[in-house]
């Protein structure tokens, strides 16, 4: 496979052709003991989003989940999700593709809303600790537009660079190489969802009202009608510029 040719990782690598589903296959890691390791697929038969959605993976695509190292913080845990879709963008960006961030986890073409890139940060805790943390990448690379769902586009049909080991090599390097105390920066960097008029669904209900900022670790701070409100989790949708 193209993928596994080379990658250069601070963590061990493990590839595999095809699997149900690289963040399942950490999670079986996980719970041998493993950690410090990044598992790669050419495509996958299962894929999951958030909140029990599938996410299409046809051969081509970039599927990655890191198994980070037990201890950290579980309240920490979306600040992994924001570095991962910072390195995500930028390795879009070297791969000659215009991409940017909406909160939370999507990474989008810009001037577009067509997803390039989802992440999905999976986790348990003991305590107020994490016993394993999951970061699953999944990314349209080298698939063609036509095989992805509606309101999907890939690097390939946004005219970038193919080339698999690349862009996972550069999502490893950006993401190990993002200092904690940098990522939010750099997410407001990238970020197309400060500014706007958004709409988020949360658990508690619906939040409308302009994204001012991000706050640690993850969070959105949205000012309504009612004062601000910081969104800890949803499904945003863009409306209009502020
Ligand atoms: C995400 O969920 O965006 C997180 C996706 C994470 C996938 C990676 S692949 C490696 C690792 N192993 C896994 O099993 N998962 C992770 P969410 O925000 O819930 O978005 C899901 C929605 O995106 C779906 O309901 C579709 O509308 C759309 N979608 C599905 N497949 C897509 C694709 N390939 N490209 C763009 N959009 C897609």
């Amino acid at each position: 496979d193209a993928i596994a040719y080379g990658l250069e990782a601070p963590y061990a690598v493990e590839f595999h052709d095809r699997l149900p589903s690289t963040n399942d296959q950490a999670r079986e890691r996980a719970a041998t003991g493993v950690s410090d390791r990044l598992v790669v697929a050419g495509e996958q038969t299962g894929g999951r989003g958030r909140l029990d959605r599938t996410w299409d993976s046809p051969p081509g695509g970039v599927y990655a989940s890191l198994l980070l190292a037990p201890g950290r913080p579980t309240a920490h845990a979306p600040v992994f999700t924001l570095a991962a879709a910072v390195a995500v963008t930028r390795a879009c960006r070297a791969a000659g593709v215009d991409a940017v961030i909406k909160w939370p986890n999507d990474v989008l073409l810009a001037g577009s809303e067509r997803k390039l890139a989802g992440v999905l940060t999976e986790m348990e805790g003991e305590s107020d600790r994490v016993a394993w943390l999951i970061v699953g990448i999944g990314a349209n690379v080298d698939v063609a537009g036509a095989t992805l769902p509606e309101g999907a586009t890939s690097v390939r049909a946004a005219g970038g660079d193919t080339d698999r080991r690349r862009f996972c090599q550069r999502v490893v390097e950006t993401f190990h190489g993002l200092d904690p105390d940098a990522v939010l920066s750099a997410w407001r960097e990238h970020a197309v969802t400060l500014g706007r008029v958004v709409r988020v669904e949360t658990p508690g209900g619906t939040v409308e009202g302009e994204a001012v900022d991000i706050e640690f670790p993850g969070a959105l701070v949205v000012r309504t009608d009612d004062g601000e409100r910081v969104v800890h989790a949803g499904d945003c949708e863009h409306l209009r510029p502020a």
